[in-house]
Parts: structure tokens; sequence; C-alpha cells
């Protein structure tokens, strides 16, 4: 790949901050955008603008065509069977929480349990919960080594004939570890049990193949992927998507919906429109098409591959550096471009602090994965994430500042 050129496609990269050239190294958190992204929103408000699937003028017939023209360019992105499996949501919360409240409010009951890890984002843990207080099924936590990665043997003896959905991260936002959901998703379905992943943080880093993982369901987010916020996917095998209970009620969602006898008879719409009740964020879906275009012209093997350098590059750097610690496994090669580290004399919030003084963004908390850290064994991590317009000169400019606190 050619990041100088790359780079020239990102205006934000062009700002100073502090006085300093920016250097992002917050992509888990949230990616920046190409022009071909900006370009295809403000193209959509200036000439297309129409609300989709309702009406037969030019306008909505342009924003419609538009609008499913993503959902086919996504489907092919991560080797869906049928656009049809590709459900428009506010982002990945929005997918797990849609996934968990539409199976508790039929399927999931007090006999049931639904197995996911320690080293989940709060959006794969919190909505679990909340349902099984109303629904009464249980919640099993499949254990993490001290290193972050799965426990596999712990993950694997928790899923019995009880179990009616696994749901793990794909890669983990603290550590960049790479799950082997592939391997977890067989004994998931030998079990009879469904299998989600969420993909946040594999799909924008990674080929990703849905037939070739066997999962049920695949949740991701557009703006960790150069595309706008307020959009996501739920991917879903439409076997399952069918048995289910929409997640909201509204517009769109519904075939019929008529009166008879004193009650109220409704039908569902067809899949995918079953599980987009309302106008959807239009716009979002557009720039998310838009950005999938760049990814794949880029190809997802050398985006994976320059992340593995960099990643690789900068373990090296900061292993040679006094005070810093670096958290998550010492095998690089079943992780993505994710650095958590301490700053010796430093919490993570001054160590950013610190580091934005010089122009370079990172993240630092817990980054929404409290029982992880607490298996570190950490109050809070600074965390370093890589995407396909960093350089290992930026690298070599972050190990100066470390150097400079250090002397
Ligand atoms: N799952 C994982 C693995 C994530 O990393 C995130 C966001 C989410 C779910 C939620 O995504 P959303 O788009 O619905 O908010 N992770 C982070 C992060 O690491 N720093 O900021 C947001």
């Amino acid at each position: 790949m050619n990041i100088q050129a790359i780079r020239q496609d990102f205006p934000i990269l062009n700002r100073q901050i502090n006085g300093k050239p920016l250097i992002y190294f917050d992509n888990a958190a949230t990616s920046q955008k190409p022009y071909s992204v900006i370009d295809a929103i403000t193209n959509y408000y200036q000439y297309h603008n129409g609300n989709i699937h309702r009406a037969i003028h030019t306008l909505s017939s342009e924003a419609t065509e538009l609008f499913e023209k993503s959902r086919e360019k996504i489907s092919k992105f991560i080797n869906a069977k049928s656009p049809n499996e590709i459900i428009f949501t506010r982002g990945t919360t929005e997918a797990i929480n849609l996934v968990a409240y539409s199976l508790g409010c039929d399927t999931l009951g007090s006999d049931d349990e639904v197995l996911i890890s320690l080293m989940e984002h709060h959006s794969n843990i919190v909505p679990w919960e909340i349902i099984a207080k109303c629904r009464g099924f249980t919640v099993k936590y499949g254990h993490v080594n001290k290193d972050g990665t799965l426990d596999y043997q712990d993950f694997m003896s928790k899923i019995t004939k009880k179990t009616k959905i696994c749901c793990l991260s794909h890669v983990s936002n603290v550590t960049g570890v790479i799950n082997d959901v592939k391997c977890i998703a067989k004994v998931a379905h030998d079990n009879g049990a469904l299998m989600l992943i969420d993909g946040a943080q594999s799909v924008p880093h990674m080929k990703v193949d849905v037939q070739d993982l066997n999962v049920d369901f695949l949740a991701f987010s557009g703006h960790k992927m150069l595309g706008p916020t307020g959009v996501g996917v739920l991917y879903g095998k439409k076997e399952a998507l069918q048995k289910m209970t929409p997640f909201q009620g509204g517009g769109e969602m519904i075939k019929d919906v008529s009166f008879s006898a004193d009650h109220c008879v409704v039908s569902w719409n067809e899949l995918p429109w079953k599980f987009e009740a309302g106008t959807p964020d239009i716009a979002g879906v557009i720039g998310l098409g838009a950005a999938i275009d760049y990814l794949v012209a880029l190809g997802m093997d050398n985006v994976f591959n320059h992340e593995k350098d960099l990643t690789q590059y900068a373990t090296e750097c900061l292993k040679k550096c006094r005070d810093i610690t670096l958290y998550g496994p010492t095998d690089l090669s079943q992780k993505c471009g994710i650095l958590p580290f301490c700053l010796r004399g430093f919490s993570s919030h001054e160590t950013a602090a610190l580091f934005n003084e010089y122009g370079i963004a990172l993240r630092s908390g817990y980054h929404c994965a409290q029982p992880l850290h607490q298996i570190l064994n950490l109050p809070s991590s600074a965390r370093a994430s890589f995407y396909i317009y960093n350089t290992k000169a930026e690298i070599d400019r972050f190990i100066e500042i470390i150097e400079e606190l250090n002397s």
C-alpha cells in the first residue's frame, strides 16, 4: 500500500494539534474519514435526498437505490449469502442489543444459558445482563488468561446443551487478541447453540468471511472502518433471523397492520426490513458503502499486513524503552494493531494528556472493558491503535517522546 498516497485522502491528517502535526493513534475508538466518504454523504444530501422505500418520486427511488447498493457491497465484503442477511443498525452496540432483545423476547427462558467471555466490551455484556434479569436465564462467563488471551478450555467446557448462544469478540479492543471464533462456532453448533461474534475490531482490519467462520451473527460499526458514525451492521444467517421477533416496531418493518374484531393483527415485512423500523441513517449507510469501496480497493490482506507490520515495529521499539509496561500476549501472530501500555509514574489519563501536548491522540481508561482490566490487574491503561494511514515515522516520534520523558 502506498501510505503517503493514502494519507492524501484524509483531510484531517493535515491538522495541527497544539502546534504539532496530528498523529492519530486512537483508531480502535473511531477511524478518520477519506474524502470519498465525506463526498458520498455530501453528494447524497445535495442531489438525492429523499426517504427510502416509500415514494415513487425520483429522489426517493435514487435514495433507495444508493441505500440498497450499500447493502449489496457490505454483503459481498463479508461474504454473506445474500444482502437480505444485512441489517442496518446504529452500530455494534445496537446490533448486539437487537439480538439480545429479540431472542429474549421469545426464545430465552429460565432453563437457558448465554455464554460470553470476560474480555468483552461492555456492549456485549450489559445487554445480556439486562435481558437475563427480565427472562431469568443465566449468563455464564468464559475466563481469560493473564496475558489477555481466551482460556479456550474453560470457554469450551461451559458450552452445554443449555447454552442457547455463545457471544465472543472476534478481536479484543483492549489487547488486539484475535479469537479463534471459527473453532468455537463449531462447538457451539455441535451443542445446538447459536454463535454471535462482535466484529467491531475485526471487520475494519482483516478479511472476515461469515460463511467460512460459520457464525450466526456478526455485529460491527461503520465509524471504525472509515465510515460515518451512527451506522452499523448486524449480519444474521437467514434461518436465524427468520425465527426471531423484531427488535423494534414501527414503519417499514411490517407487511400489514389491520384491525378486526377489536384487535390489531400485524404481520412482519420480509428480511432484512423486518428489523429496520423507522427511517434509517440513509446518508450514513451510503457513506459506509463508500468506505467499503475504499477498503476493497486497498485489499483487506494489505490492510491487515500493514497494521501487523506497525504493531511488530512498535512492540520491538517499546520493549527497549524504560518505564513502559506492555500488556497483552507476546505472540504477535494472533494479534491486531492495538497496544495497551502503562507509563511508570503516570496514570493512563495523564499519559494521554501528555501525548496530546505533542499532537498524539491516544485512548486512556478501561476502554469499556472493565472485567478484562480486572484480570490484567490494572485500574486502566493507555492504548495506541493503528490503521491504514499510520506510519513507522509516527511510531518513531511516539518513541522519541517516551525517551525524552525517561531522560
Ligand atoms: N465492541 C467492541 C469490541 C468495541 O471495540 C466497541 C467500541 C464496541 C463493541 C461498541 O461499538 P459502538 O460503535 O457501538 O460504540 N470500542 C471503543 C473503544 O475501544 N474505544 O472507544 C470505543
